[in-house]
């Protein structure tokens, strides 16, 4: 690749894996349902990174611009957020079972939270689009998370940006203890799973007798 990049050419089969990512999760989401399962996946969200963030983050892990559809990771992102931990878990053999992509690089950051207070489940996959010039390969980051960790890394994200990554002191006191707060709401969760679980299916049997029956 060029100094002078084409932008909307490089992009474009990152949007293409994003966009099938999100029809492919959010089908096994659809198969869950049909079966009047418990869906692992609760939502599933995509992006590709804004040119401006990624030279950003070439520029500070001193990567080359040619380089940077290797080194960098995260150009294209999909995120799959969940109700509980165990989910999380089972979300990875779903990925791991697929064979529509190949699984290059997993990192934990349950069992290794960040220092920042950041946990997540990342799988990096190379995943080929199929383009006019032929099959491309390009690399993508799924986060998983549940809906507690994600409130905590939306709200972190933010004030990252908001203080160009240098949060103030008695911030990042309270950041810890949220992350701590969002902890302890999962591992309240997952011991009255079963209960939630049971809860979920009976009002789902009824908002699907009441559908048969003619309502809303
Ligand atoms: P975006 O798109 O704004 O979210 P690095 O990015 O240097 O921390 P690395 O090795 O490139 O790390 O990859 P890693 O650890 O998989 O992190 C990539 C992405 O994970 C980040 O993307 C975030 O989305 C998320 N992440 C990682 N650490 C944290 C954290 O401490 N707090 C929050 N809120 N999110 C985190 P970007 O680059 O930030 O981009």
């Amino acid at each position: 690749m060029g100094k002078n990049i084409n932008w909307s050419t490089f992009l474009a089969p990152y949007q293409q894996a994003v966009d099938e990512l999100k029809v492919k999760l959010r089908g096994m989401r659809k198969q869950y349902e049909i079966e009047v399962k418990h869906s692992p996946i609760e939502l599933v969200t995509g992006r590709v990174k804004p040119i401006s963030s990624i030279l950003d983050k070439a520029n500070r892990k001193g990567i080359p611009i040619s380089e940077i559809e290797n080194m960098i990771q995260d150009i294209g992102g999909v995120r799959i957020v969940c109700q509980f931990v165990d989910d999380i878990y089972t979300i990875v053999e779903l990925l791991r079972a697929r064979h529509d992509f190949e699984i290059i690089e997993e990192k934990d950051y349950l069992k290794h939270k960040k220092s920042s207070g950041y946990r997540s489940y990342h799988v990096v996959v190379r995943y080929p689009v199929a383009t006019i010039k032929g099959e491309k390969f390009v690399l993508i980051e799924i986060q998983i998370r549940t809906l507690a960790m994600n409130f905590w890394a939306i709200n972190e994200h933010s004030l990252n940006y908001k203080y160009s990554g240098e949060i103030p002191v008695d911030i990042q006191k309270r950041l810890q203890r949220a992350a701590e707060a969002a902890f302890q709401l999962d591992e309240e969760m997952a011991k009255i799973k079963d209960e939630v679980q049971e809860a979920q299916w009976i009002f789902h049997q009824h908002k699907s007798n009441t559908h048969k029956k003619g309502g809303r």
